[in-house]
């Protein structure tokens, strides 16, 4: 069915990414809009002022956080249960194999990332290091390494036990949009990937599709390098 949203929005609507350009979760979901080819509005909004602890957006999204996707009328929070909701809502192109042992794979490490490595490197988490907990900014940095090492050495590990190619599977889906906002980070941390052969592999891989790219967040418009 063709809606006023674009090719194949079953409800007709133009769904709305509330977002911010360097928010990773909010990288997530712009990722996989871009490869489902899902026409979409993004609304900036800024983290740098708490504009998502406003009561305008916490009325709507009561975890005052980033990504909300705004479709068919209701307002979703929480990236991963957006992608699992894109991904049902939206079956092609699919996000996760065929293959019941490959999707559970998929899984594996990409809610390793969305759990065990994204969850302690949250803003509000590094804010609270700061204050009230008076850790320095070197601190803050150990630890954000800390926490990326612990989860990023495992998914190289398991990588290494699969063989992967240029993605996981034969095309990029929730683990490459799970994985590619965090290498974005990683990278501004300085994060040492000299022996993350495998993830660098599938990161440029990536980075050299039109999706990824549109996705990026050097190319939001909330980035204010891109703001004349
Ligand atoms: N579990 C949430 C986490 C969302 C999240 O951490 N969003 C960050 C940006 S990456 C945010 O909005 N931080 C600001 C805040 O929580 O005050 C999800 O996956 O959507």
């Amino acid at each position: 069915m063709e809606g006023a949203g674009g090719p194949d929005q079953p409800w007709g609507m133009r769904m709305k990414l509330y977002g911010y350009y360097r928010s990773s979760t909010s990288y997530r979901l712009r990722i996989a809009l871009e490869l489902k080819g899902i026409d979409y509005d993004y609304i900036p909004v800024n983290l740098l002022t708490s504009e998502q602890k406003g009561e305008a957006f916490t009325s709507r999204n009561p975890f005052g956080s980033v990504p909300m996707l705004e479709a068919d009328g209701r307002d979703r929070a929480q990236s991963m249960a957006q992608l699992e909701w894109l991904e049902e809502a939206y079956p092609e192109p699919a996000l996760l194999p065929a293959d019941l042992e490959d999707r559970y794979t998929a899984r594996e490490l990409a809610y390793a990332i969305a759990t065990e490595l994204h969850a302690p490197l949250n803003l509000p988490v590094l804010k609270y290091l700061k204050d009230p907990l008076g850790h320095s900014q070197d601190e803050i940095d150990t630890w954000y390494r800390h926490w990326l090492g612990r989860t990023l050495e495992p998914v190289e590990a398991r990588l290494a036990q699969l063989g992967s190619g240029d993605f996981l599977f034969d095309a990029p889906g929730l683990f490459e949009i799970v994985l590619l906002p965090q290498v974005y980070n990683a990278e501004r941390f300085a994060f040492d990937f000299s022996n993350s052969p495998h993830i660098m592999r599938i990161a440029k891989a990536c980075l050299a599709l039109p999706a990824f790219q549109r996705a990026h967040p050097d190319n939001q418009i909330d980035n204010p390098e891109n703001t004349p």
